[in-house]
């Protein structure tokens, strides 16, 4: 029962060595769920304030509070920027928010979804039903399977590409090599597009620097946009974008009104300004 360690008089505190010294807390109602999977240890608790939390070995994914930020920025950017996006593939978000977000694209007529542990989407569905809504799109197609091992498998064949990983510790690590990310471009159609979980530029320079030099190193456009995000470590979480010809910071397509109404985070004014970066962090991208 590693994860009790985490909760002390009634606060469940995140504490993780990729950014030591720092922890946030939320006040915990209840425990809803508390098992180890083949994977990873699988949490969801009742929070007083923040709805239900989804923690996957002690780091916080989710909350009901926050997590249309995460959701609708990492699937709507890419896109949004997309002129044509048809067929789609989502790698991880067991939770289904991400496939929830992609699903409201008319124009998207496959998504393809590869998620490692099943018993991620299967604890979704039951506690978090408004985010595994997902999974009720009859465009879904689901493989359980390592997402590594799917993209390498697949060639010229999506225009979006999103990756919803968690921390490269454990069942996500490879997911920030740059074998995987040659296997993105491989899978990618002309014009495609890829999103992934990008970290902090603030909390995790390395790992962020690596992963905007493979980007730039990979694909004729790419760029790091980031999400306000309360209940990740900094409050925030970046977004690392590559494409085969598509221009990445500007919507290239209107957002249907009816569309704009079911959002809370994304618009196309956010979409640019999430491309602007502090100064320090500009630079330290632009000498990658
Ligand atoms: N669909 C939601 C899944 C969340 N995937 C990303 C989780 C990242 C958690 N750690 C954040 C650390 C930020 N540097």
């Amino acid at each position: 029962m590693e994860n009790y360690k985490k909760i002390k008089d009634g606060w469940f505190s995140e504490t993780c060595y990729m950014w030591p010294g720092v922890s946030l807390s939320l006040e915990i109602e209840q425990v809803l769920y508390s098992k180890k999977s083949k994977f990873q240890q699988i949490d969801v608790y009742q929070t007083r304030n923040h709805g239900k939390m989804l923690v996957l070995d002690g780091i916080i994914q989710l909350t009901e509070s926050d997590e249309f930020a995460y959701q609708e920025m990492l699937a709507h950017v890419p896109l949004f920027a997309h002129p044509t996006p048809e067929n789609v593939l989502v790698i991880g978000g067991g939770d289904g928010g991400i496939l929830r977000e992609v699903g409201r694209h008319d124009c998207v007529k496959t998504i393809d979804f590869c998620e490692i542990d099943e018993d991620v989407i299967t604890v979704s569905k039951e506690f978090l039903p408004e985010l595994a809504c997902g999974f009720d799109d009859p465009r879904v197609n689901i493989r359980i399977g390592d997402g590594n091992a799917y993209v390498q498998e697949q060639k010229n064949k999506y225009d979006v590409i999103i990756v919803d990983s968690s921390d490269p510790i454990g069942p996500g690590e490879v997911l920030f090599k740059r074998p995987f990310y040659e296997g993105l471009k491989a899978a990618l159609r002309k014009k495609g597009i890829i999103a992934t979980q990008g970290e902090s530029f603030f909390l995790h320079k390395e790992c962020v620097t690596n992963l905007v030099r493979i980007t730039k190193e990979l694909f004729s456009v790419s760029a790091y946009s980031y999400i306000l995000v309360p209940t990740y470590p900094g409050g925030h979480i970046g977004i690392c974008l590559g494409s085969l010809g598509s221009n990445l910071k500007m919507p290239c397509r209107n957002i249907p009104e009816t569309l704009q109404e079911q959002l809370k985070y994304y618009s196309p004014q956010i979409h640019e300004a999430s491309f602007v970066l502090p100064y320090f962090a500009q630079k330290m991208f632009e000498t990658v």
